[in-house]
């Protein structure tokens, strides 16, 4: 990319969005536009034309969608379905007519097969049943990944899919019923340690296992793509090592120093028992993950002294 091309960065608030904005800051890029989802409704079709039309950027970052926890994902079937149609689809369209040299498409390690082997080779990609909990979101984010290569093949278009694990960082989400398992835990940790509450619950048994990816770390590797990496299929974003739900819990517990107990709540899903991503495509393309897990949370928890609940 050169200094000086204009980087349209759909979804700049999100976690992600946000993240690749300072990566693209620190790296001398200041060409970088943006528009908040009140200026412009991603989900609007003639909006979307009409802003690309007048913009013309030369590189896109397709970092927005309806994105939340395994709660979320299950209770908002028909939102995580559409939205994220509708926003993929009107930015990746109006990319090709307005003659984007290059986009990346964000998706998530969610479009595997809930039983695929691990760890999750990008080979594995509809080669099963996906995780119930989730399935719209995974649709949405597959149609995306073959949006692009369709694009790609017919159109001879730049598209490119890259798939990242599940990622922390700053500007996540704290809401308790919306977010995903660490930043809930980090909260839930805190607020029974301020409130001395004798014991936190978690949801599910703890037993299912992940793989989290500072975002910090997902805009380093999102850059590195961007410049290097220009084919069809999907390259997974990862650290290549994962940790169960209860050892994640006792690891925030310990950060947080929180002394309280550990309950769970087994209404709650458990979702996907395994996701971990195969990381070798991504590292024989130059590119590895530097943010340990507890640096990584330090990181975020020494950040939350602002936020209300604190
Ligand atoms: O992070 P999480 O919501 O999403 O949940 P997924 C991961 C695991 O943590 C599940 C457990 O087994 C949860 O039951 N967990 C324990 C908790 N305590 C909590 C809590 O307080 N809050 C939450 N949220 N979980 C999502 C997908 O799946 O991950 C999306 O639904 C997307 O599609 C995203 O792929 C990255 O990893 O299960």
């Amino acid at each position: 990319m050169e200094k000086n091309a204009k980087i349209y960065i759909a979804g700049h608030r999100g976690m992600v969005g946000s993240a690749i904005i300072r990566k693209l800051n620190a790296e001398g890029f200041e060409n970088i536009i943006f528009r908040t989802s009140s200026e412009l409704d991603l989900r609007n079709q003639q909006a979307v034309s009409d802003f690309f039309q007048k913009e013309k950027p030369d590189y896109v970052f397709l970092a927005a969608a309806k994105v939340g926890g395994i709660l979320a994902n299950n209770t908002y079937r028909a939102e995580f379905l559409y939205d994220n149609l509708m926003i993929q689809s009107n930015i990746i369209d109006s990319a090709h007519k307005a003659g984007v040299t290059k986009l990346m498409f964000l998706g998530s390690s969610c479009i595997y097969p809930k039983l695929a082997p691990q760890p999750l080779k990008e080979e594995y990609l509809l080669t099963g049943e996906l995780e119930q909990t989730n399935e719209p979101y995974a649709i949405a984010k597959i149609a995306g990944i073959k949006m692009c290569d369709a694009y790609r093949a017919q159109y001879g278009s730049n598209f490119i899919s890259v798939m990242p694990t599940n990622l922390y960082g700053p500007n996540d989400n704290y809401d308790l019923e919306k977010s995903h398992v660490l930043p809930a835990l980090i909260r839930k940790f805190h607020e029974a340690k301020k409130n001395k509450v004798p014991h936190v619950m978690m949801w599910g048994t703890g037993t299912p296992k992940r793989e989290f990816l500072h975002v910090d770390d997902l805009a380093a590797a999102c850059f590195y793509l961007m410049q290097t990496y220009n084919e069809p299929g999907l390259v997974n974003i990862g650290t290549g090592e994962d940790i169960a739900i209860k050892d994640l819990a006792l690891t925030i517990k310990n950060i947080v120093g929180y002394e309280g107990e550990i309950k769970h709540d087994l209404e709650k899903p458990d979702g996907t028992p395994r996701k971990l991503m195969n990381v070798d495509k991504l590292s024989n393309a130059g590119w590895t993950a530097s943010i340990s897990l507890n640096e990584g949370i330090e990181m975020v928890y020494d950040g939350l002294k602002t936020k209300d609940w604190y």
